[in-house]
């Protein structure tokens, strides 16, 4: 057991790719973790397979009826939240103009709603708690402007700013909120997609050689839900083989 343990974390997006890999590091360090995802059989298949303290939970990010009832079922579970993990997103591939208003807010209402609503649940826990983590991914698509994507660039923006105003008011209830920024990462999601035909151009652009994968993301967010991160809030952290410097 690593540094996390006797803490309860909700992981969403857990049922596979980077999530995953969250949820197992998290696990390894103690934890016992939440998988939480609208892919209620594979969030299942990923907490059996860790077993121990894990549990999947069926939920949509952006439903906020469905959000209520997850922070129900942790609070007579569990009793207590200490980290939440804002993984859950959907990661389009589409020319900007392809992408009508119903589009728009389909990737809105999951990325960026979604994380309000998460995170506004997890706030009232952790603030009669005095204490918590809330750990957002973000995406450094923000910096590069990458194409096919515009709708998640402008939530993963808003994600940054919600993370940066959302920490300085939830500083005083000692709860920390910060952003992970990953690159091109052979997640399920990405590797099924026309995202994994890019791996080789971004590799020209990496500093470090080598494709992203879920379990380089995992440890940063580890990081800054363990202890050692007490003193960091407000911030982001770009996890990409050196991509992107910002
Ligand atoms: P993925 O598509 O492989 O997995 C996403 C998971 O989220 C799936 O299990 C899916 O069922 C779940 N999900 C989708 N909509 C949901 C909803 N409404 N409610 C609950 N769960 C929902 O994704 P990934 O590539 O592992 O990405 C994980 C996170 O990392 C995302 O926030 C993504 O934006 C970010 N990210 C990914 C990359 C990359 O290249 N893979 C790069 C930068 C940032
Ligand atoms: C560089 O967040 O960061 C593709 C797909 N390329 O989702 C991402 C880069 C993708 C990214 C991302």
């Amino acid at each position: 057991m690593g540094g996390l343990s006797d803490r309860v974390a909700i992981v969403t997006g857990g049922a596979q790719g980077i999530g995953e890999a969250i949820c197992r590091r998290l696990s390894a360090d103690g934890a016992a973790v939440v998988v939480a995802d609208i892919n209620g059989s594979g969030a299942e298949a990923v907490a059996a397979d860790i077993g121990g303290a894990a549990i999947a939970h069926t939920v949509d990010v952006g439903e906020p009826s469905q959000v209520t009832a997850l922070y129900d079922m942790v609070g007579e579970h569990f009793g207590s939240l200490d980290i939440l993990v804002n993984n859950a997103a959907i990661v389009p591939f589409t020319a900007w103009d392809d992408v009508d208003f119903t589009e728009w807010r389909r990737i809105q209402r999951v990325n960026l709603d979604g994380v309000f609503l998460m995170s506004r649940g997890a706030y009232e826990v952790m603030k009669a708690q005095g204490k918590g983590r809330i750990i957002n991914m973000c995406s450094n698509t923000i910096f590069a402007g990458t194409p096919n994507m515009a709708a998640y660039v402008a939530a993963k923006g808003g994600v940054l700013g919600l993370t940066r105003a959302m920490a300085t008011e939830v500083g005083q209830f000692g709860i920390t909120v910060n952003a992970v920024s990953p690159g091109l990462t052979a997640s399920a999601g990405v590797l099924a997609s026309p995202h994994k035909e890019a791996f080789d151009f971004v590799e020209t652009l990496q500093a470090l050689k080598g494709r992203g994968q879920p379990e380089d993301i995992a440890p940063t967010v580890a990081f800054l839900a363990s202890d050692d991160a007490h003193w960091i809030t407000g911030q982001l952290i770009n996890v990409d083989g050196g991509h992107i410097r910002h």
